[in-house]
């Protein structure tokens, strides 16, 4: 597809995803792979960084809002969602991923995700679960494992976890997957099937944080993990399958497309009233959603 802005038609590579910023990920952080290789399902899927908006928040995997090429949001802490939902609705023709951490999004933002799936609108979010709060230096969050010892909960904390795959296998979603950090090759196949699922796309990433999170580092998951594609039979459009199939996250831990309702209708086409809507500017016409107000009484008031 040629590029809205510009109408280039060049072929996107892996250079017009880079960006000149320095990385300040610590070593082996996970956040490396998961960059790579979303960078590379653009790539492969064609997708222009000028046809591409990533939203952010704050977090360690938030610090790779001017890592990436593209257009890119970096807003609060737990809200990229809504800022990637807004986004989208706004101007359709445009890809948007959205990036969060287990901290901020299963925490503070945990609405904000509900109602995204419920809403199944048209984003691909990537959670980088690497089970605490990297960026404030080792908290524990509703992803740490009960017991484990972390700087806010020395003697281990004393709270059931949340598990990401299940809780969003319950909310009726449309695409649920997942993959870990140490495997570029996997990450990328996984985000490319997300970027083309039309409607809401979660795909956990399994992420090592070797700072904080000793337990489980990459050789960790990869003694663990395995393809749902190797299960002779696996039935991906089967959600109870797909629940039953997520709940081990400790001996044999399932990755890949847990979970994919291809008859999923994403949010805009849910809006009978719009349908057909480009949804992108004024000049759109005749397919127009937005116009040019003139609200200057209405500022008088505030002034
Ligand atoms: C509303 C709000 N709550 C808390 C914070 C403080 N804060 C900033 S980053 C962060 C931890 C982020 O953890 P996570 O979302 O898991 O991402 P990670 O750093 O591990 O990638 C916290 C608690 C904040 N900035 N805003």
């Amino acid at each position: 597809m040629s590029c809205i802005t510009c109408n280039s038609t060049t072929t996107p590579t892996m250079k017009d995803f880079q960006s000149k910023n320095i990385f300040t990920w610590c070593t082996n952080c996970g956040n490396y792979g998961i960059h790579t290789a979303i960078r590379r399902a653009l790539v492969s899927k064609k997708i222009s960084a000028c046809n591409t908006l990533t939203c952010f928040d704050i977090g360690c995997n938030g610090n790779g809002s001017d890592k990436i090429g593209g257009y890119n949001f970096h807003g609060l802490h737990g809200r990229s969602i809504p800022l990637a939902v807004g986004a989208e609705m706004a101007n359709r023709k445009i890809t948007v991923i959205a990036f969060g951490g287990d901290g901020g999004t299963l925490g503070e933002g945990i609405g904000h995700l509900v109602h995204a799936v419920r809403g199944n609108y048209n984003i691909t979010f990537v959670l980088h679960n690497n089970l605490n709060y990297g960026l404030t230096k080792g908290q524990a969050s509703v992803t740490t494992k009960k017991n484990m010892k972390m700087n806010s909960s020395p003697d281990g904390t004393n709270s059931e976890l949340l598990h990401p795959a299940r809780f969003v296998l319950s909310l009726e979603s449309t695409f649920v997957a997942r993959s870990f950090s140490g495997d570029v090759k996997h990450m990328s196949k996984v985000f490319e099937q997300a970027l083309d699922h039309k409607g809401f796309s979660f795909v956990e990433i399994l992420q090592s944080c070797p700072t904080y999170n000793k337990e489980t580092p990459h050789e960790w998951y990869m003694d663990r993990v395995y393809d749902v594609e190797t299960i002779d039979g696996y039935d991906n459009s089967n959600r109870e399958l797909a629940l039953k199939t997520a709940q081990d996250q400790e001996e044999r831990i399932a990755i890949g497309v847990l979970y994919q309702d291809k008859k999923s209708v994403p949010q805009i086409d849910r809006q009978l009233n719009r349908n057909g809507a480009m949804g992108t500017k004024i000049e759109t016409e005749p397919y127009e959603e937005t116009r040019q107000y003139d609200i200057s009484k209405l500022l008088e008031k505030f002034r």
